[in-house]
């Protein structure tokens, strides 16, 4: 296309964008802002798929009826997640079977806390207090994101987050309220968690690639260091109201502020997890090909099944 006419085009794209008009399949959009959406999406379908795993560890081991019953719904929950978001990659024009070859060679990322073990009981509900609280805080404004499909697939994951969070938060609350061992647990499951939770929010805002595009895209509606802040504020009292203590000696609530000050996250820990260096990412995506390799016959069935009706409808017809 003609340069000058490209131009026009992105300078209408980006008015409907300031003027909060949804992008939808269809419409032109430029080739950086579909490639944008396209890694960012895929990479959250391949967390939410990847998060099952850390969690599927438990399942057997829930310590009652109820709990796994609860655990298993989630699981479940976050495989759907999965499909709505490869399914909005789709739209872009991308192949998922393209997108889910990238994550198997380490060409494309997925959350970083994913490859955090989970080590005991009370982790379960560390992911769902912590791990979903901080996806939620990352999600509520996708739901407003500048591209159609994404949002609407945003606002039910979003709804599934909060009763994820809920959970979590119950497990923990529970266990802070139970026996010294019990409390004791859930302390040592926040001390590791704590810090990977506020990784999952991403570098901070002077070192993060995409952030200033994406925000003038409407793609992401606050930066990283934003919403880990609103996520440290609406974290700590929680914890404060169950008496746990969030392992940071520099947090400090700051009167002129209205915030939370923190202490500084572990940076080389983060990338040398993002770069496939931390404790579970080989077991992670091993995990994924296997069962990529394992559902090879049913795929091959499910196409062999559907080649065999198209013909016999043909037949017919
Ligand atoms: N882990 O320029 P930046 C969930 C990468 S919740 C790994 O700031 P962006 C779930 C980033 O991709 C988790 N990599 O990037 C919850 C980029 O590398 P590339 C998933 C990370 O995109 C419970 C580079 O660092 N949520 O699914 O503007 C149970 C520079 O970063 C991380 C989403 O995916 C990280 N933590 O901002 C089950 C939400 N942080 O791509 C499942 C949608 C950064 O250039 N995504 N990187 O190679 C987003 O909101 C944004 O993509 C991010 C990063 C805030 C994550």
């Amino acid at each position: 296309m003609e340069k000058n006419n490209l131009d026009s085009l992105d300078t209408i794209f980006q008015d409907k964008v300031d003027r909060e008009i949804k992008i939808e399949p269809k419409d032109y959009m430029p080739d950086a802002y579909r490639k944008t959406l396209i890694r960012q999406i895929s990479q959250h379908a391949h967390s939410e798929i990847v998060g099952q795993l850390p969690e599927a560890n438990w399942v057997t081991r829930a310590p009652n009826l109820r709990r796994k019953a609860v655990l298993l719904a989630k699981i479940q929950d976050e495989a759907g997640h999965g499909l709505y978001l490869y399914s909005a990659v789709e739209t872009l024009g991308a192949d998922r079977e393209d997108t889910i070859d990238d994550l198997h060679e380490g060409r494309a990322k997925y959350s970083s806390i994913f490859n955090y073990p989970t080590l005991t009981w009370a982790d379960m509900g560390m992911v769902g207090w912590l791990v979903d609280g901080a996806a939620i805080m990352n999600q509520v404004p996708l739901c407003r994101c500048s591209y159609g499909p994404y949002a609407r697939a945003m606002v039910r994951v979003c709804k599934e987050e909060s009763f994820h969070q809920r959970q979590g938060f119950e497990i923990v609350t529970q266990l802070a309220q139970g026996t010294p061992v019990q409390k004791e647990m859930a302390q040592e499951a926040l001390n590791r968690w704590w810090w990977p939770a506020l990784m999952m929010f991403g570098p901070n805002d002077a070192d993060s690639t995409h952030t200033a595009q994406s925000m003038k895209w409407k793609i992401k509606r606050h930066t990283n260091d934003e919403l880990r802040q609103m996520f440290v504020d609406a974290t700590v009292p929680q914890a404060e109201l169950i008496g746990l203590k969030i392992p940071d000696n520099d947090l400090k609530f700051n009167e002129e502020t209205g915030h939370y000050d923190f202490g500084e996250i572990d940076w080389d820990e983060f990338w040398q997890v993002v770069k496939g260096y931390g404790p579970c990412n080989t077991e992670r995506v091993s995990a994924r090909k296997k069962a990529k390799e394992d559902g090879l016959w049913v795929r091959e069935a499910a196409n062999v099944y559907a080649e065999k009706r198209a013909r016999r409808n043909k037949k017919v017809s």
